[in-house]
């Protein structure tokens, strides 16, 4: 028997229906494997291809995907609605999802009325995506594609139908170029989306006007920077850049010359495509094989408990019961102890997050005042020029804030994280350890998109899933740097500056300087301010959670005492224990882990 086949077995349902019984454990077992069945069959792995506006991220699809120009490429802001590409046979047409949940069928021929920024100006459509079927063999084993507009494009509409794509993300393929290399930006960008990027392909664009030592140079300096993003997150990945020349490989692909596009290096990028899903099926099996060990170590357990239960003099079971309640209490009181001290600590520190973005903020823009100043009082700058410096000034402004601001939010993730290892939490397997514990334990490389793929909330897996690496108090924390990185990048806080004047004040560029002032203590500081209520109140749900849980496990310990058994018992006891063992000894390969 496999594992899918012993989670669909009636025994074994019923075994934890008896004793694992949803409401007394925090964790509800029979919904968990059974999401596990419904997912495992209709699992799509997103891979979306994320990147700056204008890295090659269309043409690099077309070029693994197409035999024509079918995803729109063009210099200027280009991509401005997310595009799926799965595997199907009708490549002839595009279905058109609408943000009001209408749908619409057009010829392929079409969809550059829908993709192109110069005719869906951003979104005008309101088209929330678009789904395309493709024959290629990379899709095969439920690999969706996903081509999404540029990050740092010029309109925030856009931005954010990206920054959407990014919550559901399994694995993601990240577009860098060769000149320039990976910008502060894009820095702050990757450093962001950092800790949901469980697995990431870097794709390194060459193009064609540059030559082999300026790519390897390149290369060279871009994996420096991802290494030392992976750093800062406590993490030694060995970080891979590919080569890739996009531009051949479309030439290459289109006029089917194989040579070429062996050379081109997207053969590489192309097999570890493929990879994610043959890795991403032995995570999820592994997975799913490791929880059901732990839920039948549990139902032996509880077997256990009431067989000894049965044997016992009553003095004794006395003292046993005194003992089990002693222990959970102990725990209790410990625990509240503990997360009284997480929050007071989340509290602080993001009050000193808050406070010292201010300063951050406020330093930069006098900065970016005084810089302003000293150019335009050098001489005459014309509007043109103008609006050039004023745009690398802000931007180098922004850079540096974001910089900071994101090194503080991932101190208090790291740190709150250390915080909360020590409370103690109940297992899938029914025994009390502390979070680093389970921590520890688990090392799957997919585990921080599992709860998406597998349609598992929090609820279902208790707190064993509030706290998973990505939920709980950190969880909120990473996704507000996603979402910085988001609003911050983009170009629509900077107003041109169009006139063409003699001569310009600072005053004249006084009140752009204010709106982006305002705009930046908006996003940051009302942003950190909310955030800072989620993660007290995340805080608050897992003390009540796990108050819940134990206390229901006290009362379930009562009762089990309370009975008086009788032969009967010991038989029924006697017989499931029969039934769990014939199961375990059933299964196949049970002793890999
Ligand atoms: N010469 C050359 N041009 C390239 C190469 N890769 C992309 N381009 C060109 O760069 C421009 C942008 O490429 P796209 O594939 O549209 O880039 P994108 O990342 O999808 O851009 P957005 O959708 O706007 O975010 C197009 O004009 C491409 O033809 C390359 O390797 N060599
Ligand atoms: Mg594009």
């Amino acid at each position: 028997m496999t594992y899918m086949d012993l989670i669909q077995d009636e025994r074994f349902n019923r075994l934890l229906e008896k004793y694992l019984k949803s409401e007394n454990q925090g964790i509800d077992y029979k919904e968990y494997f059974k999401h596990f069945i419904e997912n495992l069959n209709k699992k799509e792995i997103i891979v979306p291809v994320l990147g700056i506006q204008g890295a090659g991220k269309s043409s690099f699809l077309n070029s693994i995907l197409m035999e024509d120009n079918i995803l729109p490429t063009d210099v200027d802001e280009t991509t401005c609605v997310p595009v799926e590409v799965r595997y199907g046979e009708n490549t002839n047409e595009a279905i058109i999802h609408y943000l009001n949940g209408k749908k619409e069928n057009i010829n392929i021929e079409n969809l550059e009325k829908y993709v192109h920024n110069d005719y869906n100006r951003a979104n005008n459509l309101q088209v929330s995506k678009i789904v395309l079927y493709n024959k290629s063999d990379v899709l095969k084993d439920n690999i969706v594609l996903v081509d999404l507009p540029g990050v740092g494009s010029l309109t925030p509409e856009n931005q954010r139908t990206t920054l959407e794509y990014v919550n559901k993300l399994v694995a993601g393929i990240f577009m860098i170029r060769t000149n320039p290399p990976i910008t502060r930006t894009e820095k702050n960008f990757i450093n962001a989306l950092w800790p949901k990027l469980s697995n990431t392909i870097f794709v390194q664009n060459k193009w064609n006007d540059e030559s082999d030592d300026d790519a390897d140079e390149a290369k060279e300096h871009n994996e420096g920077v991802l290494s030392s993003i992976s750093y800062a997150h406590n993490e030694e990945k060995q970080i891979n850049v590919n080569i890739v020349n996009v531009y051949e490989a479309v030439k290459a692909k289109f006029t089917k010359d194989v040579e070429l596009y062996e050379n081109c290096g997207i053969v590489n990028v192309i097999d570890e495509i493929k990879n994610i899903s043959k890795e991403y099926n032995r995570d999820l099996i592994n997975t799913l094989n490791q929880r059901v060990n732990e839920a039948l170590k549990n139902i032996n357990d509880r077997i256990n408990t009431y067989k000894s239960l049965t044997l016992n003099e009553n003095e004794q079971n006395d003292l046993e019961k005194e003992e089990k309640i002693k222990e959970i209490k102990m725990i209790l009181s410990e625990n509240k102890k503990k997360i009284r001290n997480c929050r007071a600590y989340a509290d602080d520190e993001m009050e000193n997050i808050i406070e010292n973005s201010s300063k951050i903020i406020k330093e930069n823009i006098e900065n970016l005042r005084l810089e302003l100043r000293r150019i335009i009082n050098k001489g005459i700058v014309d509007g043109h020029r103008l609006s050039l410096i004023y745009k690398e000034t802000s931007d180098k402004a922004i850079n540096n804030i974001m910089d900071e601001v994101l090194v503080s939010i991932s101190e208090l993730v790291k740190n709150l994280n250390g915080e909360l290892e020590d409370i103690t939490i109940k297992g899938f397997d029914g025994t009390y350890e502390n979070i680093s514990f389970f921590n520890k334990k688990s090392s799957i490389k997919y585990e921080k998109s599992l709860p998406t793929v597998l349609g598992v909330s929090t609820g279902v897996i208790g707190t064993i899933g509030a706290i998973g690496i990505l939920g709980g108090p950190a969880g909120i924390l990473v996704g507000m740097g996603i979402s910085l990185a988001f609003s911050l990048i983009g170009e629509h806080i900077r107003t041109k500056i169009v006139e063409n004047r003699a001569s310009y004040t600072i005053r004249d560029l006084e009140p752009m300087i204010e709106d982006l002032e305002n705009y930046l203590k908006s996003e940051i500081i009302d942003d950190l301010r909310a955030k800072g209520k989620d993660v007290d109140d995340s805080i608050k749900e897992l003390k009540n959670k796990l108050e819940k849980t134990f206390k229901e496990d006290m009362e379930i310990i009562e009762k089990q005492y309370e009975v008086t058994y009788n032969e009967g018992h010991i038989l029924e006891f006697e017989e499931d224990s029969k039934i769990l063992n014939g199961l375990i000894n059933g299964l196949e390969g049970q002793k890999e882990k």
